[in-house]
């Protein structure tokens, strides 16, 4: 695969951005290798800078489940951007948008936009010790929730991927409310309660990982969960960015029927463009300013641009139909992929449009599991599939993403091109 330009625009990368990029996992530090450079997306296809095309999985770490350079997107964003780009200011997108996820999104009766997943998080995390008075909080192990100092213990996403599960920078004592349970263990978290029942704020939870892999809850454990917080009077807070509107068009608290206090949201509402948000019950949301005495502010919040590429997203998500095709299309994929890998150590997973190929003959249900995966065959696998022209997020600690705009011949060549790898 000739890589000339990108190696070119990759030494220039390194002089300016540390470690040449300006998000760590594209750095392709966990596969090896040069990153391609690209040029353009467009639908289910990117194209690199030497003209390298790509079936694409990766979707920008989830937001494009239209594929690239949808035209009723990019026809949003002009006519927004026509009318000028931000304001700082109320405008009426704002308030369509927020009126569209609420009408989705089960748990949500008030909703604040931010500008990305982890503002989203941070803010909900501290309207959660608002709210209840309470200082701790509990994640899980391996889950992601973007890199806010408090939240960046036994993380998931980049920090597995480089070994660095606890941030340096994170003083000890802004870690220290922060308490971490298995993903799929309700015993366990219930003995954390047990021991402090009435100190924990929230429980933080992607409802389905997908910074670890992707591992679908166990039978009942979110509802498990959901009992739990109830019984000790602890908020549960779903981190949606990458499940909302992706596997439901109410995200996985619909597909579920587990009804979180809190949600954040970000990636798909966005439409490619920067957006987090956070919502939830009107009597916790009233308890941010102007309202309440939980702070929390954003320049860019509700930007036209991005509530208008945002609300074209959900114009087409909200179709019927939408589903079931990607369902349709993510079945056959991990059916072709299970029987095109059957003589290799592997455990794959999914949930609707999300999917992971684990290097590991043991089933895989946390991140314990998860990180017995061989990342050095999943490298070789990558990078095997990227000669193939299969664009895989360069991590095995993530998720494939199936859009509305692949196709079954896109899904068959994926196949086709896995087929080929060998140990
Ligand atoms: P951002 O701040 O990156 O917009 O969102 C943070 C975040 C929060 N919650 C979940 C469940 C997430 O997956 C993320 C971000 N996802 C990663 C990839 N798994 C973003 C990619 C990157 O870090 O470059």
């Amino acid at each position: 695969m000739n890589q000339k330009r990108s190696q070119q625009a990759w030494e220039i990368a390194q002089q300016y951005l540390p470690g040449g990029v300006n998000s760590p996992v594209r750095a392709y530090r966990g596969v090896g290798g040069t990153p391609p450079f690209v040029a353009k997306g467009r639908g289910a296809q990117i194209e690199d800078i030497d003209g390298n095309i790509y079936i694409d999985y990766v979707a920008s770490w989830g937001p494009l489940i239209l594929g690239h350079a949808h035209p009723e997107v990019l026809t949003a964003i002009q006519q927004a951007a026509a009318q000028g780009t931000s304001f700082g200011a109320p405008t009426e997108r704002e308030s369509l948008l927020a009126k569209k996820i609420i009408d989705a999104v089960p748990s949500i009766e008030r909703v604040r936009c931010v500008n990305s997943g982890t503002e989203a998080t941070m803010s909900a995390i501290r309207l959660a010790r608002g709210f209840t008075g309470r200082d701790k909080i509990i994640k899980m192990e391996g889950c992601y929730h973007g890199h806010v100092d408090h939240l960046l213990v036994k993380a998931g996403s980049g920090a597995i991927t480089f070994g660095m599960p606890d941030s340096a920078g994170v003083p000890a004592d802004f870690a220290q409310h922060t308490l971490t349970a298995p993903y799929n263990d309700a015993d366990a978290l219930e003995a954390i309660f047990k021991k402090f029942p009435e100190e924990i704020a929230c429980v933080a939870l992607e409802p389905i990982p997908g910074n670890m892999g992707v591992i679908p809850p166990k039978e009942s454990y979110l509802q498990d969960v959901r009992a739990i917080t109830e019984k000790y009077g602890a908020l549960l807070l779903f981190d949606e960015v990458i499940s909302g509107f992706r596997v439901a068009y109410g995200g996985a608290q619909e597909l579920y029927d587990v009804i979180p206090d809190l949600t954040c949201l970000g990636k798909i509402i966005g439409g490619g463009l920067p957006v987090g948000a956070y919502g939830g019950k009107k009597e916790i949301m009233d308890c941010i300013a102007p309202l309440g005495d939980v702070y929390q502010a954003g320049t860019l919040s509700g930007n036209p641009l991005a509530m208008s590429a945002g609300l074209a997203t959900l114009e087409q998500l909200e179709k019927p139909g939408t589903y079931q095709r990607l369902e349709e299309l993510s079945a056959r994929l991990a059916s072709g992929l299970e029987d095109a890998l059957k003589d290799i150590p592997t455990y794959h997973a999914r949930v609707g449009s999300m999917l992971c190929t684990f290097f590991t003959d043991e089933p895989v249900s946390d991140y314990q599991t998860a990180k017995q995966s061989d990342t050095e065959m999943f490298a070789r696998y990558f990078h095997h599939m990227q000669e193939q022209g299969i664009w895989l997020a360069p991590s095995q600690f993530e998720t494939m993403f199936v859009s509305l705009a692949h196709t079954e011949e896109d899904i068959d060549r994926t196949v086709e091109a896995a087929c080929g790898f060998r140990m």
